[in-house]
């Protein structure tokens, strides 16, 4: 439709450009919102009523539609300063969702609704959830973070103590390692397939100046980080991980974490599978050895091809979703579209993403908007041309060590049928003639 007007610049519907001029308001106050309605209507030929009348706008909002002024131009606005601002209520597919399949609440996980979502930062109400034991309600002034172990001292901190240590930003992506599991059910969307991996700009002091604070003994070797919530998760990171880029972190694009999060603390542990992140963190236990627990014995490890499991698989190895279009979306017209969606390396950059929209015959490189950080989320764009046929669309990431984004095939050519965790296999989406775009997989 707008394409429509804007070729017809000889249509005296190409005045329509004064009524969103910022003159518009004079205009609208001498006259009448009333009296321009209609002299704007009598405007009107009948291909822009034809135009209008295939419009998606639902019926009965056609009277907000060109030429007419919309009935939100013709009346004030709602109030100012809503103390917390939430997203436009018409915005309803933009929320999270139980991953498919798990009922209860608690032990769960929520996803990040990836196929509603652009750039490499997601709103914090919208970041991936995984709790072993729901969302603990902390009172930062009660919280502490105890460190203790192979230390010079032991020492215990408040929040306003760790606060006041130099602080970094950095924006990084966290992937739950169960994204996706190898299991069927496959998802419908981009969410049910791999929505548990969020990007954001984390704010908190690096571990190492903590613990440069509290003086390692040369013995140090591993960490073990514990929440306070009610699973009390915990996990084993090695030393120089712990000196290198893991945070202690407080905010989350900008504000405090939220309580899914890990309000008021937590750990982040870049490129590492999410679980390593301990939230609602109160404890860093220095050892010479990995705790060997729950998460890292009975959980979090690889079974593979022959019987043994392989433990301490921390790296999201690299890989890349194609966002738009995806499963449930449609195309509604033949002509150029845009291949849209997200990758990332537990390793470094990504350094390039192929598309296919053959199911994988044939591959051309697709376009990477800046910025491209390390072991953050980064977003692809590749055009494509569509004429009303069957296409398989596809994207694969390679990252700066040269790992290049697996088929499900070489995958468990490697690993075998058993393993869990770690799927970073190539996603196909099909388009159909219809336009509908649904699972390759399933
Ligand atoms: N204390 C604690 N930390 C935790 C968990 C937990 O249940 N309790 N879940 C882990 C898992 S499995 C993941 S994938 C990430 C998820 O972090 P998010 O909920 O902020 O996305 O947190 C990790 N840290
Ligand atoms: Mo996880």
């Amino acid at each position: 439709m707008s394409h429509e007007i804007r070729e017809r610049t000889t249509d005296p519907l190409a005045d329509q450009s004064t009524l969103t001029s910022p003159g518009r308001r004079g205009f609208l106050r001498r006259g009448g919102a009333g009296a321009m309605a209609t002299a704007v209507a009598a405007l009107a030929t009948p291909e822009i009523a034809a135009a209008q009348a295939s419009a998606t706008a639902p019926a009965t909002g056609a009277d907000n539609l060109p030429p007419n002024v919309p009935e939100w131009t013709r009346s004030l606005g709602g109030p100012t300063a809503v103390p917390y601002g939430t997203p436009s209520k018409y915005e309803t597919k933009a929320v999270r969702s139980l991953y498919p399949g798990l009922k209860e609440p608690m032990s769960a996980y929520s996803t990040t609704p990836l196929q509603e979502l652009d750039g490499i930062i997601t709103p914090n109400g919208l970041h991936y959830e995984r709790h072993h034991a729901g969302v603990p309600t902390i009172d930062p002034a009660q919280h502490r973070l105890m460190i203790h172990g192979l230390t010079d001292k032991a020492m215990i901190f408040t929040m306003e103590e760790i606060r006041q240590f130099p602080s970094i930003s950095r924006i990084y992506f966290m992937e739950c390692s169960g994204n996706p599991s190898f299991l069927p059910p496959y998802g419908k969307t981009a969410a049910e397939v791999a929505g548990l991996v969020s990007g954001a700009s984390w704010t908190g002091v690096p571990l190492r100046t903590v613990l440069e604070h509290v003086g390692l003994k040369r013995s140090a070797k591993w960490i073990v980080a514990e929440g306070a919530d009610g699973a009390a998760m915990t996990r084993s990171i090695p030393i120089e991980k712990c000196l290198d880029d893991v945070l202690l972190a407080y905010s989350q694009n900008g504000e405090r974490l939220r309580p899914e999060q890990g309000y008021p603390l937590r750990l982040f542990v870049p490129g590492f599978e999410g679980n390593m992140s301990i939230k609602w963190l109160r404890r860093l236990h220095v050892t010479d050895k990995p705790g060997h627990t729950r998460e890292e014995t009975a959980k979090y490890t690889d079974l593979m091809a022959d019987g043994r499991a392989r433990q301490f698989s921390f790296v999201m190895e690299c890989k890349s979703l194609i966002t738009s279009p995806s499963g449930t979306h449609k195309l509604t017209r033949q002509g150029i579209h845009e291949i849209r969606g997200i990758a990332w390396s537990g390793r470094g950059k990504i350094t390039g993403v192929d598309v296919s929209i053959d199911g994988g015959r044939t591959w051309k490189a697709a376009v990477l908007d800046a910025p491209v950080l390390s072991k953050a989320l980064t977003s692809f764009r590749a055009p494509f041309e569509w004429r009303g046929q069957e296409l398989m669309l596809m994207s694969r990431a390679m990252d700066e060590t040269g790992y290049v984004q697996p088929t499900i095939e070489q995958l468990i050519q490697a690993r075998g049928k058993f393993s869990f965790y770690h799927n970073n296999a190539i996603q196909p989406w099909k388009v159909a003639a219809s336009g509908e775009v649904t699972n390759g997989r399933a």
